[in-house]
């Protein structure tokens, strides 16, 4: 008995010559912290850029790309953007997690702005235009007393930014998160760069009941000097117990904060259920996130007001605009992750994507160094506390071999934090 070849019905046209990928290169520099840039380029020499940074984890993700995704990019279509992404998350067959979401998200980033560049338009007119002029940024204010961060809120007010960050360090606790120019164990400073070029992470420690005792005093301040109207946010970094967390909602409710950011660790979503019930202090989460399914139940069950999550770690443009669409529908807004660990290019891709969703709500800004600005040329201006992506074609930001030649990559660790007996806790 004569058997005939199965065969696909419908073959996967091939793609015309000027758009099939011809060259995928990982970069890795480190201009002042460590990047990892994607670099695609089509048949005719388009070129797209995207963004594969994991804060202290940078070399897994250059692997995976170069080991692992590089050569099945060769001769692919660069405008099947959807497609790619669906390949290359389901066929992985070990979906998420943030070194897989990270690579996916720098081919994704890299073929919107190919796409862009094709056509010939800024990426935000392809994501189908503005909503807004522009996008409001928050910046970091922080203080290792009231004195020291009422006047970093004022230089923040000089800067032109409208809405503000508050960070501060704890009677008894030796260093805090998000607190600039405090001394470390090793001596170095904290700034704007939690990261450091150390063998080891620095030991941070903490007490939360001497935390949740003070914070209310600190927002007290600031509003006593700043009135009512100034935006105010704060970022607990996942430390809190539920009930430690609905305890601080509720005792900055006078303060009415804007949002009070990873007030628990985010993996266990139904934590957020118990803080919701207690407080009326606005709760974003997702820095962390690296799916849609990490938002299901916050987003089904409305327990928050902001998604965090960055293109740069949910998956690219292509996720987190579903991720964006899926929160309109509860009325969540956006507040996308924009620490110096986004590249610019990540950051570029927050500011198209977040110029033309209609859910829009805020936008984190911690300014690249001067040296991260000179190998990454982008196109994104902040003026009046208002970011905007620039009219250039694509993302609208290049990248400088020559500059970045002079910065190779460094390792370095994000800190580790212990409670006064020892215990390792969440940093
Ligand atoms: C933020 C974040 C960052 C993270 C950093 C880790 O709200 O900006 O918490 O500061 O700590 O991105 O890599
Ligand atoms: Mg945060």
């Amino acid at each position: 008995m004569s058997t005939t070849p199965l065969a696909l019905p419908i073959a996967v046209p091939e793609p015309a010559e000027r758009d099939a990928i011809a060259r995928a290169e990982v970069l890795v520099a480190s201009p002042d912290r460590n990047f990892v840039t994607l670099r695609l380029t089509t048949g005719d020499g388009l070129v797209g850029l995207g963004d594969a940074t994991l804060n202290g984890r940078e070399l897994a993700v250059a692997s995976y790309l170069a080991d692992h995704v590089v050569p099945l990019l060769l001769g692919r279509d660069a405008q099947r953007i959807e497609d790619t992404w669906q390949f290359l998350y389901r066929s992985a067959y070990w979906r998420r997690g943030p070194v897989t979401m990270a690579a996916i998200a720098a081919v994704d980033v890299a073929l919107w702005d190919i796409k862009a560049k094709r056509a010939g338009m800024p990426l935000y007119q392809l994501l189908g235009g503005a909503s807004r002029a522009g996008l409001m940024a928050y910046g970091h204010a922080s203080g290792r007393d009231v004195p020291e961060l009422l006047d970093s809120v004022r230089r923040h007010l000089d800067e032109g930014f409208r809405s503000i960050r508050v960070q501060t360090s704890v009677p008894g606790v030796r260093t805090v998160y998000g607190v600039a120019s405090q001394p470390t164990s090793t001596g170095g400073r904290y700034d704007y760069e939690p990261a450091q070029r150390v063998p080891l992470p620095v030991e941070e420690d903490w007490d939360t009941r001497a935390y949740l005792r003070h914070i209310p005093t600190v927002f007290e301040a600031v509003r006593a000097e700043f009135g009512p109207g100034l935006p105010l946010l704060h970022d607990g970094h996942h430390r809190m117990r539920p009930i430690e967390a609905a305890k601080l909602g509720k005792s900055l409710e006078p303060y009415d904060l804007f949002w009070l950011e990873d007030c628990t660790p985010a993996e266990n979503q139904e934590a957020l259920r118990l803080v919701r019930q207690h407080t009326t202090t606005p709760l974003a989460i997702g820095e962390v996130f690296n799916t849609a399914w990490d938002y299901q139940t916050l987003l089904r069950e409305q327990l928050i007001d902001y998604v965090r999550g960055s293109v740069t770690h949910t998956g690219g443009i292509t996720a987190l605009r579903k991720i964006a669409d899926q929160a309109a529908m509860y009325q969540v807004r956006t507040g996308f992750h924009g620490p110096t660990d986004i590249s610019p290019v990540g950051m570029a891709a927050a500011l198209h994507l977040g110029l033309a969703i209609h859910n829009f709500g805020i936008q984190e800004l911690m300014p690249h160094s001067a040296h991260t600005l000179e190998v990454f040329r982008t196109s994104c201006t902040f003026t009046g506390g208002y970011l905007h992506p620039g009219e250039s074609v694509g993302l609208g930001v290049d990248y400088d071999d020559e500059a970045a030649a002079a910065f190779p990559y460094e390792p370095a660790y994000l800190p580790t934090t212990r409670l006064h007996d020892g215990t390792v806790h969440d940093w």
